[in-house]
């Protein structure tokens, strides 16, 4: 299993409708911000797996790296450019625990509580993270260090911080903001803020 073959086409505009430029990484929360180090973190990836693991600091660091520039899109309407995390692709994750046929959906879940949700196809994109360092630095614990996930291409609330287990599931189940009204595709080149569109 590999990422997507092909990129999703995008606009041309790099800056995606009703969004503005900021530069200083903006911090937001729950408010409840996880007091996690090498020794007491953990990612459970498990559901409809052939082989579920629980990593350790030591094994998660032990993965393959790589290092990606992205953009950054928040639906209270920030954007930041040129972002550099390093970190596991998800698709190394997919390749260790091995996706069964019947598994369609990942159920991400966090050590604040907070949850999201994501198509194991949108998760698969060659993009996608568990970032553990942002410009070359260590995550630091407000942007939820020592590893979340990054996605990108979607709105800040699927890149969920302080990530404890990714869970492989056949069906869905909306996350803290999809429950509350949020597009469950959040894709901000098409403004897809919420669920209900008037
Ligand atoms: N664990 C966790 N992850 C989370 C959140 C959260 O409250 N808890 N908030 C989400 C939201 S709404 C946004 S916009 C981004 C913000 O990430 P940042 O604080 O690094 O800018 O984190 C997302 N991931
Ligand atoms: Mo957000």
């Amino acid at each position: 299993m590999s990422g997507k073959d092909v990129r999703v086409e995008r606009s041309g505009e790099r800056m995606p409708p009703g969004q503005h430029e900021v530069k200083d990484f903006p911090v937001l929360d729950l408010g409840i911000k996880p007091d996690l180090d090498d020794s007491n973190w953990k990612l459970k990836i498990h559901g409809e797996v052939e082989n579920p693991v629980e990593l350790n600091w030591d094994e998660f660091s032990k993965l393959p790296n790589f290092t990606d520039v992205c953009d950054i899109h928040c639906v209270t309407t920030w954007s930041q450019f040129d972002m550099k995390f390093s970190g596991v692709a998800f698709f190394t994750i997919a390749e260790l625990v091995k996706p069964k046929e019947c598994a369609k959906h990942v159920i991400m879940q966090s050590y604040d509580g907070y949850t999201t949700n994501l198509t194991l196809d949108a998760m698969l994109d060659d993009d996608v993270m568990i970032a553990h360092s942002f410009e070359g630095e260590p995550l630091s614990r407000e942007h939820g260090g020592p590893a979340r996930v990054m996605v990108p291409k979607l709105y800040a609330w699927k890149s969920a911080k302080w990530i404890r287990e990714l869970r492989f599931s056949e069906t869905d189940e909306p996350g803290y903001w999809e429950r509350r009204g949020y597009s469950n595709t959040a894709d901000p080149f098409t403004n897809d803020r919420f669920s209900q569109k008037s």
